[in-house]
């Protein structure tokens, strides 16, 4: 990343300017500057042959538009009117420069963004970069910028100078769509929700015991009979829950549009009854069990039996193959958590199959650390969800299960994914009072969320024995899985008017923690201290009060009145 300059203005904080960014940028100075205004003659321009740059002015022009009323020309500035606006600025309305020529040390998704009376500008070296520059704009803008009409400015842009670019590649988060459906606006309100704090990858959980909602073309009986429940949902209950092939593409270019790449998951050999009851061939014995909607884990995966495996390699072949095609990241997640009485070699048969038919469709394999066990091909990552249990064992002759797939997975070359359970569980619990979610992996209040490390999440619990080196780890993803996404969830519901809109639980669960697992995946650890990030946080939550967000509000952190 390019170095700020040494004679860069003096760092004078303003006073009452809230500058609160989340995830925190690598370099931030707020300047003595006066703060920019966007107005009436603001223009949003960009170079006549970086398309790119228009494409991206032009998206966040829309989004200006809704509060602020302004219809922002975007392209090329002319002699005339916009010379005027650029003449004038500060009164009219600042311009705002994008452009993707910014040097390629700013790497895939560095940006720099400057911010001055009558000019605000953002250069990147892709598109991308770019949009991450404009989404710190946004957090740059006054809280009523969120709103869904037409709101009161002035719309003020404070003087900074960032310089910013991510420290992992892979900043994810996974919704789980089989216990609890998810509509495609309930999606898209979950990748708009990462975009703005600058999540790169979108694991959608599609398949497991309670739900498959995947299209597969051939296989019709896999939403016919597998879309039928959900979990506490029997059938006929609703549903079908699934989404079409045009549903599923709407999902995969609303998140393109966002720089959200979606990877698909069809979990396996457990995790699987949705499938073993719409393909009698997968089960042992040829008999299909009844579709399930019940709340356990740990059922009977597909049947492993030599007689069985060709059946199974074929359904393996038409879903990998449907899922890496239908999606837009270059990765397929096999699963792989949770099987029960499985032999070494039945996991590895699993791995290797389901491996092949990732690689031939020229995709990478994710899965569960538990495929670590298996035969994984090169580029392979392997998603850790241990928690301090695991940890603890680190070193000692007695080290757990996870430990040793995960060992065995990076011995292979694998790269790491952090989801420790005990850190970025969306689905645990903040604190004994909530109404929703699971413990057992403990509970997870806000510093919970947001004070740990990548590569510690994976080392001893006093940090001398590592697994992984810094270069190991690809990344971080917050899994929100909905296996209790109802009030009462201590025990199991007995009523369906317990089920809340997937959208309920979502803002309760992800809003206040996703910030945080954002954050850990993109700002420096150096950079990071809860006291500070909670500061922002405060602010950040009553821009989700304008957007309408029912988050959390924890009680450890010290929210601003409604306003
Ligand atoms: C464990 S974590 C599971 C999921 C559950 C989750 C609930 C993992 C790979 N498997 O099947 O939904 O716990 O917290």
């Amino acid at each position: 990343m390019a170095p700020l300059k040494a004679d860069a203005d003096p760092v004078t904080p303003v006073a009452g300017t809230a500058v609160a960014i989340i995830p925190a940028p690598a370099h931030l100075q707020v300047r003595a500057g006066e703060a920019a205004t966007l107005g009436p003659r603001t223009i949003i321009k960009t170079h006549p042959l970086d398309d790119e740059a228009r494409r991206v002015g032009s998206q966040f022009a829309e989004f200006l538009r809704t509060a602020t009323g302004y219809r922002i020309p975007v392209g090329v500035a002319s002699e005339g009117d916009d010379h005027e606006s650029l003449e004038s600025g500060g009164a009219k309305g600042a311009i705002v420069e994008l452009s993707t020529r910014g040097g390629d040390a700013l790497g895939e998704e560095g940006y720099t963004l400057n911010v001055k009376k009558n000019r605000i500008l953002i250069k990147a070296h892709t598109a991308e970069g770019l949009f991450r520059g404009v989404t710190t704009l946004r957090q740059l803008l006054p809280r009523q910028i969120e709103s869904a009409k037409r709101a009161e400015g002035p719309w003020t842009i404070p003087a900074v100078r960032i310089s910013d670019a991510p420290r992992y590649e892979y900043r994810g988060a996974m919704l789980d769509v089989a216990r609890r459906f998810f509509e495609v606006a309930d999606v898209k309100r979950f990748i708009d929700y990462m975009a703005m704090y600058k999540l790169n990858a979108l694991h959608m959980h599609l398949t497991d015991d309670q739900g498959w909602r995947l299209t597969v073309d051939g296989r019709p009986a896999l939403t016919q009979v597998g879309a039928s429940t959900q979990s506490g949902w029997k059938p006929g209950t609703g549903g079908p829950w699934y989404y079409t092939k045009a549903q599923y593409r709407e999902i995969v270019e609303y998140a393109a549009a966002r720089f959200v790449d979606v990877i698909p998951e069809i979990d396996g050999p457990g995790h699987a009854t949705a499938a073993k009851a719409s393909l009698p061939e997968v089960n042992c014995g040829g008999q299909a069990p009844p579709p399930y909607f019940g709340f356990d884990v740990g059922l009977p995966p597909v049947c492993l039996s030599p007689e069985a495996r060709p059946a199974v390699k074929a359904y393996l072949t038409d879903v990998l193959r449907e899922a890496a095609q239908q999606s837009s990241a270059d990765i397929v997640h096999i699963g792989g958590d949770e099987v029960p009485s499985t032999t070494t070699e039945q996991m590895d048969w699993y791995v290797r199959t389901a491996g092949e038919v990732v690689t031939a469709q020229h995709k990478r394999v994710m899965g569960w650390h538990q495929i670590g066990a298996g035969t994984l091909p090169p580029g392979s990552l392997l998603q850790w969800w241990g928690d301090r249990g695991d940890q603890a064992s680190i070193g000692t002759g007695q080290e757990t299960g996870a430990v040793r797939d995960l060992r065995a997975g990076v011995a292979q070359g694998a790269r790491v994914i952090a989801s420790p359970a005990d850190r970025a569980y969306l689905d645990m619990k903040y604190d004994s009072t909530n109404p929703y979610g699971l413990s057992w992996a403990g509970l997870v209040n806000l510093r919970r969320a947001y004070e740990w490390d990548p590569v510690s999440a994976t080392s001893s619990t006093d940090g001398t024995h590592r697994i992984v080196s810094e270069e190991q780890v690809a990344g971080v993803e917050a899994p929100l899985w909905t296996d209790r996404a109802y009030r009462g969830s201590n025990s199991l519901p007995t009523s369906l008017n317990q089920f809340v809109p997937p959208s309920v639980y979502t803002d309760f669960m992800t809003y206040p923690r996703l910030p945080a697992i954002a954050e850990v995946g993109w700002s420096s650890a150096e950079a990071r201290s809860y006291d500070e990030f909670q500061r922002r946080v405060v602010t950040h939550g009553q821009r989700w009060d304008v957007q309408g967000i029912g988050y959390y509000r924890a009680p450890d952190v010290p929210w601003a009145a409604v306003s």
